[in-house]
């Protein structure tokens, strides 16, 4: 799409006090939001290039505020450092972490080695989007132990751990060349192009792959067939932080209807979108993880 600087200027919406209605919810020490990025669904995004700040290991925690309706076009990204297809250099790329929506759920996406779903753990959390509205979502990793996060309540906790001989696990998709063992309904383990129909043992996710693609909001980038949007999300997102430690639901609650200072130890990407004008979404944490707008 052809962009224009009057293109961006509408790009931001201005949402005011959108922390109102959770406020009777969850009353913290709610303040108006500013602004927030409102996205098309089609090319909107916001693109940070990889920092070794960004890079998560054993721990990571992402938030962010968005408006979300219970019906998607297909998976939409909020945020992710991740690429679906490998492109011509690994080094330059990879499959790191990323928080989706699919109609009225949310997932996280860990892969443990960076390439094409190479072991990839996935959490679900079903039924949590309702209606259309404002929704704060959080997901939390910690040595494989994972958990999602619906406006400051525990919406699903579990782990990248799946033993293949447990009797709740099951080999629940053999599509094509990604096949993957589930326990339940919530839980996850996906390899491509390994035969792990055939695999008998535990499989785990304990750890994130620290890869060389960028961070990006509102949608991930596709290299297979070439450049291209995939996933792209329509909605509005706002508040996006980044943790490097799994945060506890009490810090989630205590912060989620507040603006940060920026200092607060173990952040490593803040962008609250409060520019509302210009191409640049800057990161308040002062890593100097700073976005721009598509
Ligand atoms: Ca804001």
């Amino acid at each position: 799409m052809g962009e224009s600087l009057v293109y961006k200027a509408l790009y931001w919406a201005i949402i005011g006090g959108i922390f109102t209605g959770i406020y009777a919810q969850n009353p913290v020490n709610s303040v108006a939001s500013g602004c927030a990025l409102s996205f098309d669904g089609t090319t909107n995004r916001v693109e940070v290039p990889d920092a070794n700040s960004l890079d998560a290991l054993y721990e990571l925690t992402l938030e962010c505020w968005a408006y979300l309706s219970p019906t998607t076009n297909g998976t939409e990204v909020l945020i992710a450092k991740w690429a679906w297809c490998p492109d011509a250099n690994w080094a330059n790329s990879g499959q790191s972490y990323a928080l989706l929506q699919e109609n009225d759920s949310i997932i996280f996406l860990i892969n443990r080695d960076g390439n094409y779903y190479h072991l990839v753990g996935w959490l679900y959390a079903q039924n949590v989007i309702p209606s259309p509205g404002y929704y704060h979502i959080a997901a939390t990793f910690q040595n494989g132990n994972v958990a999602i996060y619906i406006n400051g309540i525990k919406a699903v906790a579990d782990s990248f751990v799946i033993d293949t001989n447990d009797p709740a696990s099951t080999f629940c998709v053999p599509s094509g060349s990604c096949v993957a063992w589930c326990r339940g309904n919530n839980v996850r383990i996906m390899w491509c192009g390994y035969p792990l129909w055939n695999y008998t043992g535990i499989l785990r996710v304990e750890k994130i792959y620290q890869g060389r693609e960028k961070l990006r909001i509102g949608s991930n980038w596709k290299y297979c067939g070439g450049s291209g949007i995939s996933s792209p999300f329509a909605g509005t997102i706002d508040e996006v932080r980044i943790w490097n430690y799994a945060r506890s639901q009490t810090e989630i609650r205590r912060d989620m209807c507040r603006r940060l200072t920026g200092n607060e130890p173990g952040l490593v990407g803040y962008w609250r979108f409060d520019e509302c004008s210009g191409n640049i979404a800057f990161d308040a944490s002062g890593n100097g993880n700073h976005g721009t707008l598509y």
